[in-house]
């Protein structure tokens, strides 16, 4: 881990250097191929797609390292429930203020600054899988809540029922080291419109990805090197901090950046705050981040970590 955030901060001073700020197109970990511009909820969709830039490590060892890393063979991606404000995490905070990602100051909806938000729906958009083009993985299924929301997809490499391709990190360079490969995985999301009124630059949806390169019972003995979670804080099932950046380290969510485009600066020049976030339950990342058990096509038909 200390390896890996010397790694990352690094690489962010280099894309401030080359992009003036525009940081989101370099990723250390999970995260979304692009930022989104603010629209109207009847726009099209716009399409995007999860990145998975590297295979499972130890963060004990620290990603930044020589050691190596293993072919992700599934992903497990959880967006926040957006029709329901008493089932996410919703936060608000000035971006130059002295505060630990993660803990901004909650608020209780986004009604005064997102176009159709009210006291009961966080944000009124929802998430569809995108299948075919770009797609790492050749097995995908939507993850659907109790609710029939949409709320992220699982998708894996595997013999059943077709057998895709997985994240290589085994074709090595001459010295050993990790040839970069990306693998993406695609989605699309309805328009998000800010309010007038809002003095919200960015809306960040925080979303729980898991990056598996283990499966079956076996893999939980040996979890540091067959998941990385991408989670902002632990939860019940998902706790072991060698699978995730968030021990006494910058916690990490890989982040989809909704950018409002028209935000005043002059109006909001004393406004206490110009940055919205949105993130799932613990609860729901328990119940959804697992690679599901049941057979193709209720399920991925494979036993993953945490599942023991
Ligand atoms: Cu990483």
């Amino acid at each position: 881990m200390f390896e890996h955030n010397k790694h990352k901060k690094l690489i962010s001073f280099l894309a401030v250097a080359a992009l003036g700020g525009a940081a989101q197109g370099v990723h250390a970990h999970a995260g979304f191929k692009e930022q989104i511009d603010s629209g109207t909820s009847t726009q099209s969709a716009k399409w995007n797609a999860v990145t998975i830039t590297h295979g499972c490590n130890s963060n004990a060892g620290g990603e930044g390292s020589t050691a190596p890393h293993k072919d992700v063979i599934a992903l497990s991606v959880v967006f926040p429930d957006f029709t329901k404000t008493s089932n996410v995490v919703m936060r608000k905070s000035l971006s130059t203020a002295t505060v630990t990602a993660g803990e901004e100051p909650t608020v209780t909806s986004f009604e005064n600054d997102i176009v159709d938000s009210t006291a009961d729906v966080a944000l009124k958009t929802s998430i569809a899988l995108d299948m075919g083009g770009d797609q790492l993985f050749a097995n995908n299924l939507p993850t659907v809540d109790a609710s029939g929301n949409n709320r992220g997809w699982q998708g894996w490499n595997g013999n059943f029922p077709i057998k895709g391709p997985v994240l290589i990190e085994s074709a090595k360079k001459p010295d050993g080291s990790d040839i970069s490969t990306t693998g993406l995985s695609p989605f699309r999301i309805g328009g998000i419109q800010f309010k007038e009124t809002s003095c919200a630059k960015t809306l960040r949806i925080r979303v729980a990805v898991a990056d598996w390169c283990g499966k079956g019972n076996k893999s939980y003995k040996d979890a540091a090197s067959n998941v990385d979670v991408w989670i902002g804080s632990k939860t019940a099932l998902f706790n072991d901090p060698a699978t995730m950046p968030n021990e006494s380290q910058a916690i990490f969510w890989p982040t989809l950046t909704i950018n409002n485009k028209d935000y005043d600066a002059t109006a909001c020049a004393s406004a206490d705050y110009d940055t919205l976030f949105i993130e799932p339950s613990t609860a729901d990342i328990d119940a959804m981040l697992p690679m599901r058990k049941q057979k193709y096509p209720k399920g991925s038909g494979e036993k993953y970590w945490p599942t023991k």
